[in-house]
């Protein structure tokens, strides 16, 4: 991307486009450009048609999207499939009709299906039954991928797909029914050691693994690809290592400091037992992340201190 082109990166209050932006700034790039969800809804096609004729940009990170943990996609399955179906249309087709040079679109793990081989090669994708908690939220995802595909081959439009493990870092939502888990287990444990209670809930069974990629990590390899990467196949990110939630569990409450007893509610989901990425096409490309687990926790727990007010309302 040219020093002086126009990126516009969508979603850029999340905690994904906030990393975007950051690293971007931190490469020297300055036009970029941004709306908040109040001066442009990404559902409304005719004001995203007229934002894109307005204000013509060169490349397009589409992280904007309605996510949350498996709580939310289960609960507002309507909204998670709607929504985002409209966000990433609009902005994929007016990105078309503008001719932007290139575009990302970001969609998650969760595409594969339940119980696809581990670890997850992108070649699995529609081999089997979606997890039935974020279906809505995948079906969207996967028709992001395949846009991107569809505008690629009959326009000959370069338009590439990543698929971002389960993230954290800052800007995450803290909303304890709403979040993922790492930062409800942050905000957990540390209101429990604040007020000395003698124990804290913990979703599930806690056997099902997950891996987690810092977002400045994730930002890193979208810059990285949106340089080096111009193929139809989308490609994964991840660190290839996963832990269970119980291990999880474990580190949150050592790094915040809490003495008291995991409680497991088994009356919650555990949704997918496991979702851990092949990131070899990634590594090929020499890409490799660099925030270690229990380093990311650290930073995102000073992160959530530094802006308790903030994040917790
Ligand atoms: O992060 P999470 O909500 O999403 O949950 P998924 C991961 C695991 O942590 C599940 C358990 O087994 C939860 O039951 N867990 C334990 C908790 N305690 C908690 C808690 O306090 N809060 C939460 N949220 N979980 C989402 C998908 O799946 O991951 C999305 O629903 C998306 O579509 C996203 O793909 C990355 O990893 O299960």
């Amino acid at each position: 991307m040219e020093k002086q082109a126009r990126i516009y990166v969508a979603g850029h209050r999340g905690m994904v486009g906030s990393a975007i932006t950051r690293k971007l700034h931190a490469e020297g790039y300055e036009n970029i450009l941004t709306r908040t969800s109040s001066e442009l809804d990404l559902r409304n096609q005719a004001a995203v048609a007229n934002f894109f004729a307005e204000e013509r940009p060169d490349y397009v990170f589409l992280a904007a999207a309605k996510v949350g943990g498996i709580m939310a996609n289960n609960t507002y399955r309507a909204e998670f499939l709607y929504d985002n179906l409209l966000i990433e249309s609009n902005i994929i087709h007016s990105a078309y009709e503008t001719g932007v040079k290139k575009l990302l679109f970001l969609g998650s793990s969760c595409i594969y299906p339940k119980l696809a081989p581990q670890p997850l090669k992108e070649e699995y994708l529609l081999s089997g039954y979606l997890e039935s908690t974020n279906e809505p939220y995948a079906i969207a995802k996967i028709t992001g991928i395949k846009l991107c595909e569809a505008y690629r081959s009959q326009y000959g439009c370069n338009f590439i797909s990543a698929m971002p493990t389960n993230l954290y870092g800052p800007n995450d939502n803290y909303d304890l029914q709403g979040s993922h888990v790492l930062p409800a287990l942050i905000r957990k444990f540390h209101e429990a050691k604040i007020n000395d209670q003698p124990t804290v809930e913990v979703w599930g069974t806690g056997s099902p693994r997950r891996e987690f990629l810092h977002a400045d990590d994730l930002a890193d390899a979208c810059f990285h690809l949106m340089e080096h990467y111009n193929d139809e196949l989308f490609v994964n990110i991840g660190t290839g290592e996963d832990v269970t939630i119980r291990e999880l569990a474990e580190l949150v409450k050592e790094t915040v400091g809490y003495e008291g007893e995991l409680r497991w509610n088994t009356e919650k989901p555990d949704g997918t037992p496991r979702k851990l990425m092949d990131v070899s096409r990634l590594h090929s490309m020499g890409w490799k992340h660099s925030t270690e687990l229990r380093d990311g926790i650290e930073r995102t727990y000073q992160d959530f201190l530094a802006n308790e007010v903030l994040y917790v309302e």
